[in-house]
C-alpha cells in the first residue's frame, strides 16, 4: 500500500485495537482502492480515506428482556451509522452471539459500498445485538425484539436509517420489530424497516434477493467465459435465508446443489437437492428450527461435523453462512478440484488468503459486496413501493432485481478493466462503490 493508505489502515487499528474483522474489512478495501486513489488527488486532498473509515455515529444500548422462567435477562443492542453520503442509513440486523461493534463496523463498512454499487440511493448502516435466537420460544423473541425497539425506534426513520434481516433475522423477527415500532410511534405505511411480510407493505421476493441475486450474478460471470449454470455441480455452506434461495435458483436453472450446512456440521447428497427436498429443508429451517443433520437421517446421505463443503468436486462454490468461513486451504482444495466460480452470498466468506488463491488462479470469483447485493436492492426496491403506497408483482419484482445485479456485474467488470485488472471484481467493486460515495462526499464538504 502507498503511505497515505498505509497511515490511514494504522490509525483504524491504533484506535480500536479489538476490531480484528473491522481491520480485514478495511485493509481490503484499502488495499484495492489504491489505483484510483493515485489517478484522483482529490481523494487525499479531503481526506476521504480518514473519513471513509470513521462512522457517522454509532449506537450501544441495554436491551433487557423477560426470558421464559420469567427473569430479566439482558443483552447489548447497536446500530452502526455508518455513512450517508448517498441516501439514508441501509443494512441489516444481526442477532447472534458472537456480534461485537467491530463486528457491525465490518459489515456497516462493506455496506457502503454494497449499497452504491446497487445504484439505488442507499448509505451503509448495519445494527445488531449479541443475543442467540437459538433455542428461545417464540415468546421470548418477541420479549427481546420488542425491548430492542423500545430503545432503536427513535434512531431510525425511513429519511433516516432503515434497518432489515441478517443472521438471526427473517420475517418472524422483522414482524415483531415492526409491529413495536408501530405501537411506539402511532406511525404506518412509512418504510421504517424492510423484509417486512406481504401483509404489511414487504415486497414480494426480497425473501429470495440474496440467494437469487447471488446466483444471478454468478451466471453473469459465467457469460464471460461462454458458460451457464445448466449442470453445473454447486456446493453452498449454510442452510439459512441465503443458502435457500441460492439453492431454488441453482434449481430453476438447472443445476445440482449437492451440500449444505449449518454451525454444527454439513450434509452431502450426491443426487443432489430436488424442489421437494428443497421444501423439505426450509420447513426444518424457518418452521422448526432444526439442524441439518436431520436432513442426513431423513434422506439418508452423508453428515459430518469436521471439514466442509469445500472438500468436495464442485464448479461453483456458494459460501452463503458467515464471514471467515473458506481459508486457504479449503480456497486451494476448491481450485485444485477445477472450481470454475465463486460467489460470496454471506459477507467476507473468504479469509484475504483464500481471496489471494482465487485471484491468482484466474477463477471466477464474484465478492460479497457485488455478489450479495440483491438482498439491499430488493430492499430498496421495497423503499420505493412504500413511497409510492403501491405494489409491484413478483414478476416485476424479480426482473428489477436481476437487471440490477446484471448491471453490478457490468461495473465491477468494466472498472476492473478501466484499472488494468480486468476480471478483477474485488478491485472493480470495490472502486465502482467507492467513487459515487467518495464524490458524494466531496460535493457536500467536509463536515457533511
Ligand atoms: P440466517 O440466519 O438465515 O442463516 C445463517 C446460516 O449460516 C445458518 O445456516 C447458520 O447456521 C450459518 N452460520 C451462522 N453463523 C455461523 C458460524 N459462525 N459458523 C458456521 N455457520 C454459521 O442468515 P442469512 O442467510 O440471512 O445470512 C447468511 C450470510 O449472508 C451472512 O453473512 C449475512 O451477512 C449475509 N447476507 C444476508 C443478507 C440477507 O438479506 N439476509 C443479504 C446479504 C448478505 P446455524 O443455524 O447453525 O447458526
Ligand atoms: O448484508 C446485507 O446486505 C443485508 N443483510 C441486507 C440489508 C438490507 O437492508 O436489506
Amino acid at each position: 500500500m502507498d503511505s497515505y493508505s498505509e497511515s490511514v489502515y494504522n490509525k483504524v487499528v491504533e484506535k480500536d485495537p479489538g476490531q480484528k474483522v473491522f481491520h480485514q474489512a478495511v485493509l481490503e478495501v484499502l488495499e484495492t482502492l489504491e489505483p484510483a486513489i493515485q489517478k484522483f488527488p482529490k481523494y487525499k486532498e479531503n481526506a476521504i480515506l480518514e473519513r471513509i473509515v470513521e462512522p457517522e455515529r454509532i449506537i450501544q444500548f441495554r436491551v433487557p428482556w423477560l426470558g421464559k422462567d420469567g427473569k430479566i435477562q439482558v443483552n447489548r443492542g447497536y446500530r452502526v451509522q455508518f455513512n450517508s453520503a448517498i441516501g439514508p442509513y441501509k443494512g441489516g440486523l444481526r442477532f447472534h452471539p458472537t456480534v461485537t461493534q467491530g463486528m457491525l463496523k465490518f459489515l456497516g463498512f462493506e455496506q457502503i459500498f454494497k449499497n452504491s454499487l446497487t445504484g439505488l440511493p442507499m448509505g451503509g448502516g448495519k445494527g445488531g445485538s449479541d443475543f442467540d435466537p437459538k433455542g428461545k420460544t417464540d415468546a421470548e423473541v418477541e420479549s427481546f425484539c420488542h425491548n430492542f425497539m423500545l430503545e432503536l425506534y427513535r434512531h431510525i426513520g425511513q429519511f433516516i436509517d432503515i434497518p432489515a434481516g441478517d443472521i438471526g433475522v427473517g420475517g418472524r423477527e422483522i414482524g415483531y420489530l415492526y409491529g413495536a415500532f408501530r405501537k411506539l410511534t402511532n406511525d404506518h405505511g412509512t418504510c421504517v424497516l424492510t423484509g417486512k411480510g406481504p401483509l404489511y407493505g414487504g415486497s414480494l421476493v426480497r425473501p429470495e434477493a440474496t440467494g437469487y441475486g447471488t446466483v444471478y450474478f454468478v451466471e453473469e460471470m459465467l457469460k464471460t467465459q461462454k458458460q451457464d449454470m445448466k449442470g453445473k455441480t454447486v456446493c453452498v455452506s449454510g442452510s439459512g435465508n441465503v443458502a435457500q434461495f441460492a439453492t431454488e435458483k441453482c434449481i430453476d436453472l438447472g443445476a445440482n446443489v449437492i451440500a449444505l450446512s449449518d454451525s454444527s456440521g454439513w450434509i452431502h447428497d450426491p443426487d443432489g437437492i430436488d424442489r421437494e427436498k428443497l421444501a423439505w429443508i426450509k420447513e426444518l429451517k424457518n418452521v422448526r428450527r432444526g439442524r441439518i443433520k436431520e436432513y442426513a437421517e431423513h434422506f439418508n446421505v452423508s453428515y459430518s461435523s469436521d471439514g466442509s463443503p469445500w472438500s468436495l468436486k464442485c464448479d461453483v462454490a456458494l459460501p452463503c453462512a458467515t464471514q471467515n468461513e473458506v481459508d486457504g486451504a479449503e480456497a486451494k482444495a476448491l481450485v485444485d478440484n477445477d472450481v470454475l466460480a465463486v460467489g460470496e452470498g454471506a459477507n467476507m466468506p473468504c479469509v484475504p488468503e483464500a481471496i489471494e488463491i482465487f485471484l491468482e488462479s484466474k477463477i471466477l470469483y464474484g465478492p460479497g459486496k457485488a455478489a450479495n447485493a440483491g438482498g439491499v436492492s430488493v430492499s430498496g426496491l421495497e423503499m420505493a413501493q412504500n413511497s409510492m403506497r403501491y405494489f409491484w408483482t413478483r414478476e416485476e419484482v424479480d426482473n428489477r432485481l436481476h437487471e440490477i445485479m446484471r448491471n453490478i456485474h457490468a461495473s465491477a467488470y468494466k472498472t476492473s478493466e478501466m484499472f488494468g485488472d480486468k476480471g478483477n471484481y474485488v478491485l472493480g467493486a470495490n472502486i465502482a462503490g467507492f467513487l459515487k460515495v467518495a464524490d458524494a462526499m466531496i460535493e457536500q464538504g467536509y463536515t457533511a
